[in-house]
């Protein structure tokens, strides 16, 4: 590619109104590694640390690491690490280049340079968004042991492929260099994200060395964060767009919405950006934020993107403007909210109807396709732990359990009335087999459950899997209509 490409160089002739760096990228020196450089980091954490560096805090540059693929480190290092973060909304579309990622790094290729840079001294913090499924949770939530890449790991822990194995590895190396473990900030959608990590890393370390396991006990933080802002994925007309509005091609911007938010805990003992300067809150316990958005946006956004498949709808704004689809939302919002703790001062009005304003912008075309993706690993904290706090406190979830059955169901359509690879699941082995022996609802549930450990070893799960299948037959029978018709005339008759 010749220079008309977005570069430190070219940062000087992008037209006026595209917000630029507002330092110099020479002196940045890195502070974090972030494993998982997609396009959700690139729209969150990485604009909220090229804040901090705006403000002289240069010494927090991002090392950004892939575990998987070359991709993004392929588009953006003739880039100088550069992007254009593209801020869509009612008002227009608001270009902003994000300088904050100082190198990259591609796992597979050299774990060797990930581990030298995790283990390096300025390394202090280490932020993850890798997505729910690399945890490597086994169904009753502990490590999955038998996975291969962890027996990989633990077999080979000089050339980890994990997350596990990375952190695992290098704080080892840490401490036997007499360097302070960096803290672990995880920006996954998990319940006490944090803590569980912090919980998985220990039942990692300890099959491996109980002394390393106990170090990272006692003395590693896992402070834990609830992120939110969407971000649709980028298609070829945005990259056609961007570099039409830029002047120079950018290879890989990111989509993103005006709204953003971040919330974490405050434990960050080897020190961390001024962050709270830069709209980040900063708190004892992240947990009521993290249940009321896991719960009420990453729920409904689950709802939203089956019920809207199985209807018709490709992206989120369309689905949330079918009136059957948006009063279904608010209903299941009204079954949520009461599991929400009372007392954390979380104001659910104002917070839903935010969400319905998001979930309305027509400029982001957020596709229902990439939220359905990976439902085994979402329902768990979005929806059935929800509707199993509804079930013990002796009411009926019959909403929550409409998701569910959405899911199976929109799981079952694919290949038929919606394309086959539409979306993706860890678990598609596993449903697709269960799908060729045509089982009746009752039976399918059954098996799904069995096999993503939905509600494993909870007292509600036969009244759950009843609900479930309920939904699930009518839904086989008469769509979308019929499944959410049925909901509304119980509630009239109710
Ligand atoms: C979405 C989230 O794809 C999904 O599963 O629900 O990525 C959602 O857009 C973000 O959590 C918003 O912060």
């Amino acid at each position: 590619m010749t220079s008309n490409h977005l570069s430190d160089n070219m940062l000087g002739s992008l037209p006026n109104g595209v917000t630029l760096p507002g330092y110099d990228r020479g002196k940045l020196a890195p502070g974090i590694v972030h494993l998982g450089v997609g396009a959700f980091h690139r729209a969150h954490q990485a604009a909220y640390i090229d804040d901090c560096l705006s403000s002289g805090e240069t010494g927090w540059g991002i090392v950004g690491v892939s575990l998987r693929s070359a991709e993004t480190r392929d588009a953006l290092s003739p880039q100088d690490g550069l992007y254009t973060l593209a801020i869509r909304g009612s008002g227009g579309e608001q270009l902003r280049v994000i300088g904050s990622i100082g190198s990259m790094l591609v796992a597979p290729e050299d774990p060797g340079a990930v581990l030298a840079a995790l283990a390096d001294a300025h390394t202090r913090i280490v932020t993850l968004t890798i997505t729910e499924k690399a945890y490597l949770r086994a169904a009753g939530g502990g490590l999955d042991t038998a996975h291969p890449d962890i027996v990989s790991d633990l077999a080979r822990p000089e050339l980890p492929k994990t997350a596990h194995g990375f952190l695992a590895e290098a704080l080892r190396r840490r401490r036997a260099a007499g360097v302070a473990p960096f803290t672990v900030l995880c920006c996954d959608n998990l319940p006490a994200n944090g803590a569980t990590l912090h919980r998985l890393m220990i039942e990692f370390a300890a099959l491996r060395d109980p002394d390393l396991a106990r170090h990272i006990a006692d003395e590693v933080a896992f402070p834990s964060s609830m992120v939110d802002r969407i971000v649709p994925a980028t298609t070829d007309a945005d990259r056609a767009r961007v570099t039409r509005q830029l002047g120079v091609s950018d290879a890989w911007p990111v989509m993103t919405e005006p709204f953003c938010q971040w919330v974490i805990e405050d434990r960050f003992p080897s020190g961390r950006p001024a962050w709270e300067q830069f709209g980040v809150t900063m708190v004892e316990d992240v947990r009521p934020f993290e249940d009321m958005k896991l719960r009420l946006l990453n729920g409904s956004h689950s709802a939203i993107a089956y019920l809207g498949l199985m209807s018709g709808h490709d992206t989120v704004d369309k689905s949330f403007a079918d009136p059957a689809i948006k009063s279904f939302v608010e209903a299941l919002w009204a079954e949520a909210i009461p599991t929400l703790p009372g007392n954390a001062g979380l104001d659910t009005a104002s917070y839903t109807a935010q969400l319905a304003e998001r979930y309305s912008n027509t400029a982001l075309a957020h596709r229902t396709a990439q939220i359905a993706n990976d439902g085994s690993q979402k329902l768990p904290q979005r929806i059935v732990a929800s509707a199993l706090d509804r079930l013990e406190a002796g009411a009926l979830p019959r909403h929550l359990t409409m998701v569910v059955a959405a899911w199976i169901a929109a799981c079952e359509a694919r290949g038929k009335a919606l394309p086959e690879k539409h979306f993706t699941d860890p678990l598609d082995a596993g449903l697709a087999a269960l799908d060729e022996r045509k089982l009746p609802a009752l039976e399918t549930v059954v098996a799904v459950f069995d096999l993503a450990g939905f509600a494993r070893g909870r007292t509600e799960r036969q009244a759950l899997v009843d609900l479930v299948a309920e939904h699930l037959a009518r839904l086989r029978e008469g769509g979308v209509a019929a499944g959410l018709g049925a909901l509304t005339t119980r509630s009239r008759d109710a």
